[in-house]
C-alpha cells in the first residue's frame, strides 16, 4: 500500500455558513485519511474555503461589508469546523492569501507561456450561483441553470481564453489509461460522453468585477474562479516540504463540481507541464438530501427543515462528533444520494453504537471484575472449541473485506462489515451463555469465553477507530489498552487476532454510548428543529436474527400506550412498521396486583444487560401467574413507559390476541434468544 497518502476536500465558497453537506465532504476525507494513518501511511488531508468571484462580491455588498472582510469572518467558521467535527486537517488553504495568490499567477504564466492561454471576447450564458458557464441546451425550462434552477447571466465581454479543446483527446487517453481517474464509474462515464461531445475553449478571465487574483500583466482582467480555486491543491503544497505528497491520492467532490475537477483541472495541469504528475482519483460522492432535495446555502435550493437543522455546529453540541460522523458514513452508499435526517443519526447510535458495541463489552465486563480479578483471563491454545475458532475465522473475514471496502472508498459497507464483527461477538455471547458457565462454576470455560469476547471488542474498536475516533478511543481505554496511535510503515488495521493481552488490567466505567431516554431523545430532537414529519428507519438491513438486546429506554416519544382495536386500520409504509421495536422476552416470573383484577406483574427477560424488564399486562383474567412463568412473548420494546399508579410503571407491552377473558399470547414456534428482533 501507498506509504504516502494525500486526501483533498473542495475548498468552500464563503457565501454562507457551513453546513451538512460540506460536513459530509469534510468527514470522508479525515476517515479515510484516518484509516490510511491506521494502515502506515503518513497523511495529508487539505480543504480551505474558495472566496473569490462575483458570487462572494455580490453576497457581501448585500451586506454591506467589504469582501475581504466577509470572506474572513465566513472562512473562520468553515476553520472552526473542523475541530468541532473531530477534523484534523494537515493545512487550511485560503484563496485570499498570499501563498495561493502568488502561486496561481505563477501556474497562469506557465500555462500562458505553453501558448495556451489567447485573448478574444466571451459571448455566452453564465450561472453566478455555480460560477460556470452554460449552453442554451443545458437550460431548464424559462432558461433556469439545471444545478441552481435560477436564472442565468449573459456575458459579452473581453476574456482571456484557455485551449481547452486542445486537450480533448489528452483527456480521453487519460480516462481510458486510468479509469480509476474519475470515479465511481457512472461519473466517468458522464465524463467520458461529455468530453467526447467536444469541448470548447474556456473563458478564464473576467473584467466586468474585480474580486479576484489579477491576470498577470493584464490588470484589467481578474482570473475565472475556478482556474483560481482549482489550483489551491497545487499552491497549498507548493515550495515546501509538503511537496513529496503531490499528486492527491483522492479529492473528494460531490457530483456537483465533478466536471470542473475531472475536465478542467487535469487540462490546467497538463498545460502547466505537470501532465506526469496528474491526481490519482477524482471521488464523487451523491448528495445528502432534505426532504428530496440537495442541502445547500444558495437561496432558491433552501432546505426543507421538517428533518431537523443542518447546521453540523448545532448536531455536534446536541449529539456529538461521532454520532454524525459515524451517520453520515454509515447511513448513505458513498457515491450515491441519502436523504439526511437528524432522527436518522440518533438511531443509528443508538442501535449500531450503543446495542450492539457498547453492548458487547459492558455485558463482558462485569464478569472480569466478578471472576478474574479485573484482568483479561489466559486462553490456553488447547482450551479453544469449534465455536472460538468459528468466531475467530468469521471476525478476520470480516476484518479482510471490510479493509477491503475502505481501500474501495466504501465507507458504508466497510462499517457495516464492522458492526457485523459485533454482531458475530453478541451472538457467540447468547450462544456460549457466560452467566450459565458462571453459576456452573466452569470459571475455565468461561475465561476462554470472555477473553474471545474483549477481543472482539477490541478488533470492532480499532476498525471504528478512523470513524469514530473518540469513542474508539473510549473503548479501549475501559479494555485497557492506550488509544489508536497511528506510525508510519505499521499497519495497525486488526487482521491479527490476539491483540488483546492476557492479564490486562480493564477498566471498566460509564456506558461509552450513553441511552438516552425518551424524554431526554424527545427534548434534543426538538432543540434540533424535528418536527412531527414521519421518519425514515434506519434498521431495515438489520438482519432477521439479530440476538442484540434492546435497552429499556423507550424511544418514541408520546406513543399510545394500548392501541385500540379498529375495524380498519390505514395502511402503512414499511417503515412505520419499522419504527415498532418488537423483542423476544421470557417470562421470569408472574404475580398479582392487589384490587387490580384484570393486571399482572411480569418481569421480563429481553437480554439486555440493564436486567430484566417490569412489564403490567391486563390479561390475569385469561392466565394464571404460574402458567406464564417460562412463557416466550413478543414484547412491544420501544412503547413509552406507562405508569398505572403507585409505583406500577409498565416498561413495555405483551402482543396478545381475543377477548380479555380469552386472550391468546403470541409466542415463537421454537425457542430465540431474549433480545432477538421481530421483524
Ligand atoms: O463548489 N451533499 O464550493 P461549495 C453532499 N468552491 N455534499 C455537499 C452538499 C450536499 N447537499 N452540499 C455541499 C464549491 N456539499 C467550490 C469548490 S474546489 C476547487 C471549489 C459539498 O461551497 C460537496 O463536497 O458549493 C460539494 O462538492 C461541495 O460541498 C461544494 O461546496
Amino acid at each position: 500500500m501507498n506509504q504516502r497518502f494525500y486526501v483533498t476536500t473542495p475548498i468552500y465558497y464563503v457565501n454562507g455558513s457551513p453546513h451538512i453537506g460540506h460536513a459530509y465532504t469534510t468527514v470522508a476525507a479525515d476517515a479515510l485519511a484516518r484509516y490510511r494513518g491506521l494502515r502506515g501511511a503518513t497523511t495529508r488531508l487539505l480543504t480551505g474555503t474558495d472566496e473569490h468571484g462575483q458570487k462572494i462580491e455580490r453576497e457581501a455588498a448585500k451586506r454591506g461589508v467589504p469582501p475581504q472582510a466577509f470572506a474572513d469572518e465566513v472562512s473562520a467558521r468553515f476553520r472552526e469546523l473542523c475541530p468541532k467535527l473531530g477534523v484534523r486537517p494537515d493545512d487550511f488553504i485560503r484563496t485570499t492569501e498570499p501563498r495561493h495568490i502568488e502561486g496561481v499567477q505563477k501556474w497562469w504564466r506557465r500555462c500562458r507561456d505553453a501558448g495556451d492561454l489567447y485573448k478574444g471576447t466571451y459571448k455566452g450564458l453564465y450561472c453566478v450561483a455555480c460560477e460556470g458557464y452554460k449552453t442554451e441546451k443545458e437550460l431548464l425550462p424559462g432558461g433556469l441553470c439545471p444545478v441552481h434552477e435560477r436564472p442565468v447571466d449573459t456575458l459579452e465581454e473581453e476574456t482571456w481564453f484557455f485551449r481547452l479543446s486542445k486537450y480533448q483527446d489528452a483527456l480521453l487517453k487519460l480516462y481510458a489509461d486510468h479509469p480509476e481517474f474519475v470515479q465511481p464509474e457512472t461519473r466517468r462515464n458522464e465524463i467520458v460522453s461529455f468530453v467526447r461531445s467536444g469541448l470548447e475553449d474556456l473563458s478564464v478571465s473576467r473584467s466586468n468585477f474585480t474580486w479576484g487574483i489579477p491576470v498577470p500583466d493584464d490588470p484589467g482582467h481578474v482570473i475565472y474562479v475556478w482556474f483560481d480555486a482549482l489550483f489551491n491543491y497545487l499552491t497549498a503544497v507548493d515550495g515546501t516540504a509538503a511537496m513529496s505528497f503531490w499528486p492527491p491520492d483522492v479529492q473528494l467532490v460531490a457530483k456537483d463540481i465533478v466536471r470542473f475537477h475531472a475536465v478542467y483541472w487535469p487540462a490546467f495541469l497538463m498545460s502547466a507541464g505537470m501532465g506526469d504528475r496528474l491526481p490519482r482519483t477524482i471521488w464523487t460522492h451523491g448528495y445528502l438530501l432534505t426532504g428530496g432535495r440537495k442541502t445547500s446555502k444558495t437561496p432558491g435550493v433552501t432546505a426543507v427543515k421538517t428533518r431537523g437543522t443542518t447546521d453540523p455546529v448545532r448536531i455536534v453540541d446536541a449529539l456529538g462528533a461521532d454520532a454524525l460522523r459515524y451517520y453520515l458514513l454509515r447511513e448513505v452508499a458513498f457515491g450515491q444520494d441519502g436523504e439526511f435526517s437528524i432522527q436518522g443519526i440518533v438511531s443509528r447510535a443508538r442501535s449500531e453504537l450503543g446495542e450492539t458495541i457498547g453492548n458487547l463489552l459492558h455485558r463482558a465486563l462485569p464478569f472480569v471484575g466478578k471472576y478474574f480479578d479485573g484482568r483479561v483471563p489466559a486462553v490456553p491454545a488447547e482450551a479453544l472449541t469449534e465455536a472460538d475458532t468459528a468466531l475467530r475465522d468469521r471476525v478476520t473475514a470480516l476484518v479482510r473485506e471490510s479493509g477491503e471496502a475502505w481501500d474501495a472508498f466504501s465507507m458504508h459497507r466497510a462499517l457495516e462489515l464492522t458492526i457485523d464483527v459485533a454482531r458475530a461477538g453478541n451472538r457467540y455471547f447468547d450462544d456460549t451463555a457466560p452467566w450459565k458457565l458462571a453459576k456452573a462454576g466452569d470459571v475455565t470455560r468461561l475465561g476462554v469465553v470472555i477473553a474471545q469476547v474483549l477481543e472482539v471488542v477490541r478488533i470492532a474498536a480499532v476498525m471504528l477507530s478512523p470513524v469514530i475516533p473518540e469513542r474508539s478511543d473510549a473503548l479501549l481505554h475501559q479494555l485497557g489498552l492506550d488509544p489508536v496511535a497511528p506510525a508510519a510503515g505499521a499497519d495497525q488495521w486488526p487482521t491479527a487476532w490476539g491483540g488483546l493481552a492476557a492479564h490486562t488490567a480493564v477498566r471498566p466505567g460509564a456506558p461509552v454510548f450513553p441511552k438516552l431516554d425518551a424524554e431526554a431523545e424527545a427534548r434534543i430532537l426538538a432543540s434540533l428543529d424535528v418536527r412531527d414529519e414521519p421518519l425514515v428507519s434506519t434498521e431495515t438491513d438489520k438482519p432477521m436474527s439479530d440476538p442484540t438486546p434492546t435497552p429499556a429506554a423507550a424511544t418514541t416519544p408520546a406513543a399510545p400506550a394500548a392501541p385500540a382495536v379498529a375495524e380498519t386500520v390505514a395502511e402503512i409504509q414499511y417503515d412505520d412498521f419499522a419504527k415498532v421495536d418488537l423483542r423476544a422476552g421470557r417470562v421470569l416470573t408472574a404475580e398479582r396486583i392487589p384490587r387490580k383484577d384484570k393486571l399482572l406483574k411480569l418481569s421480563v427477560d429481553l437480554g439486555e444487560a440493564s436486567g430484566p424488564r417490569q412489564i403490567i399486562a391486563g390479561i390475569a383474567l385469561s392466565f394464571t401467574p404460574e402458567a406464564l412463568v417460562g412463557a416466550q412473548v413478543v414484547v412491544v420494546a420501544n412503547l413509552a413507559p406507562r405508569d398505572f399508579g403507585k409505583g406500577l410503571v409498565s416498561h413495555g407491552m405483551l402482543l396478545a390476541a381475543g377477548p380479555s377473558d380469552g386472550l391468546a399470547l403470541g409466542t415463537f414456534a421454537r425457542d430465540v434468544p431474549p433480545g432477538t428482533r421481530v421483524k
